[in-house]
């Protein structure tokens, strides 16, 4: 009896062993923070379904999300800052007379009374520049957004690949 102990710790282990190796690998392995798109609110300002594509390029990517304004006074969003750099602007994607798409900054992003803005890939979005570190799918940063009505909304934006989930409109940026 008790020398079979020893032998099936052993065994035990190696089983663990081989579960984790394959965990690693695998995208469905348990998140700490989920993979659910961050909203969250502040006043009359709502923020959902925000995300951060899985970077093309090591110092930069780009992050997307809805704005509504359920107010009665038209705001526009200021500034974007994430946790991942210190330098971000807010660009939009203009097609130019030869007909190729260009990301161009913008100074604030209005939204509207009562309405809705949807940042979204070939369009409106938060532009992360200088990134010390890439950040891989599956991590979450934090996105704030500054309005100049005085509100600041902090939602968590978790890192998703490109495909799958924007991947739907054509003119996809190149960060
Ligand atoms: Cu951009």
């Amino acid at each position: 009896m008790n020398t079979s102990t020893p032998a099936l710790l052993a065994i035990g282990a190696a089983a663990v062993l081989a579960l984790s190796g394959c965990g690693t690998q695998n995208t469905d392995q348990p998140k700490e923070h989920g993979s659910a798109m961050g909203s969250a609110e502040a006043g009359d300002l709502t923020v959902e379904g925000a995300w951060l594509a899985e970077p093309a390029q090591p110092s930069m990517t780009a992050g997307y999300l809805t704005i509504t304004n359920s107010g009665d006074g038209d705001v526009s969003l200021t500034e974007a800052e994430t946790s991942l750099s210190d330098r971000t602007e807010l660009h939009t994607v203009e097609t130019t007379e030869s007909g190729a798409s260009q990301m161009t900054p913008v100074d604030t992003i209005p939204v509207p009374a009562g309405e809705t803005v949807e940042l979204a890939s070939g369009g409106l979005h938060i532009m992360v520049l200088e990134m010390e570190r890439p950040p891989e799918v599956g991590d979450t940063a934090t996105i704030t957004l500054t309005f100049d009505n005085g509100e600041t909304v902090e939602v968590e934006a978790p890192v998703r690949e490109r495909a799958g989930s924007g991947g739907h409109r054509p003119g996809d940026e190149q960060p």
